[in-house]
């Protein structure tokens, strides 16, 4: 990707790192623990229009998108995770919030790029795919999931051309590198560093679900997407601070 993203390091310590950065770990991850299914769609147009800031995430199918958000949230089968790709067949919705006061949305997409997939179904999903990154308006931040054995391939490359204008207009935009337990040290540097190329300047971190690799980095940097005037608040005082406002026509 060329276009300089609006993230502000590349930091894999993250926005929070510092004497307080257990704490905002802290935070970020309770905040996470709070997950719930929301609702789970065929398409854009039954997705219900909501306020919350919602991050989306995206990539090739079996990147491990699912897994992801299940070790994010603490949870073991809040998304549907399998060896089989091609099972998020859905746009899957989680509300986050504490004392059940939604404050943001995580979005499970189905991914792209299933080889066995008719070609007629997988034209139908780009469309709906291009249709929500373009169009859905509470959409605040994309994570792109990439497995870096295979790097950035051409799918991604459409999809970040796709939400090419939003970023610019201020889209928050994260490349995870996932499976990196796949890899050894020094193949997880180079990865890091080729994928920070492509991603023109935009964040990209390493995760891996079962070492545990990233989590707190991924936690945090979702947390403050989410909550950007929150960052220095009192965690204690965060739900009154980001009351939801109400859900528009
Ligand atoms: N080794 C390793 N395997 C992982 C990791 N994350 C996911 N997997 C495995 O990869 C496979 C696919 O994971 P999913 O989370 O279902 O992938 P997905 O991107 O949601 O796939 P679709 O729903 O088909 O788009 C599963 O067998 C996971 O256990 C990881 O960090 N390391
Ligand atoms: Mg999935």
């Amino acid at each position: 990707m060329t276009t300089n993203t609006n993230t502000t390091s590349n930091s894999q310590a993250g926005p929070s790192s510092g004497s307080d950065g257990k704490s905002q770990t802290t935070v970020a991850l309770g905040w996470l623990h709070t997950a719930k299914f929301l609702t789970t769609a065929p398409e854009l147009h039954y997705l219900p229009p909501l306020e919350v800031p919602e991050i989306a995430f995206v990539g090739r199918s079996n990147a491990g998108k699912s897994t992801c958000i299940n070790t994010l949230t603490q949870q073991k089968q809040l998304a549907f995770a399998s060896k089989k790709p091609g099972r998020t067949q859905h746009i899957n919705l989680f509300s986050l919030g504490k004392q059940g006061v939604m404050d943001a949305v995580l979005t499970d997409l189905p991914g792209y790029g299933y080889a066995a997939v008719p070609k007629q179904d997988k034209i139908r999903w780009q469309q709906v795919m291009a249709n929500y990154l373009v169009t859905r308006r509470n959409l605040m931040g994309i994570v792109l999931m990439c497995d870096p054995r295979h790097g950035l391939t051409e799918l991604d490359e459409i999809l970040l051309d796709v939400i090419r204008p939003r970023v610019q207009e201020g889209l928050k935009f994260l490349i995870v590198l996932t499976k990196s337990d796949k890899l050894t040290r020094s193949e997880a540097t180079k990865a890091l560093s080729i994928a920070r190329l492509q991603a023109g300047g935009g964040e990209v971190m390493l995760f891996s679900a079962p070492k545990r690799k990233g989590i707190d980095e991924v936690a945090k940097l979702l947390w403050t997407w989410a909550h950007p005037r929150a960052d220095s608040a009192d965690p204690d005082t965060l739900n009154t601070a980001q009351a939801p406002r109400p859900a528009g026509p």
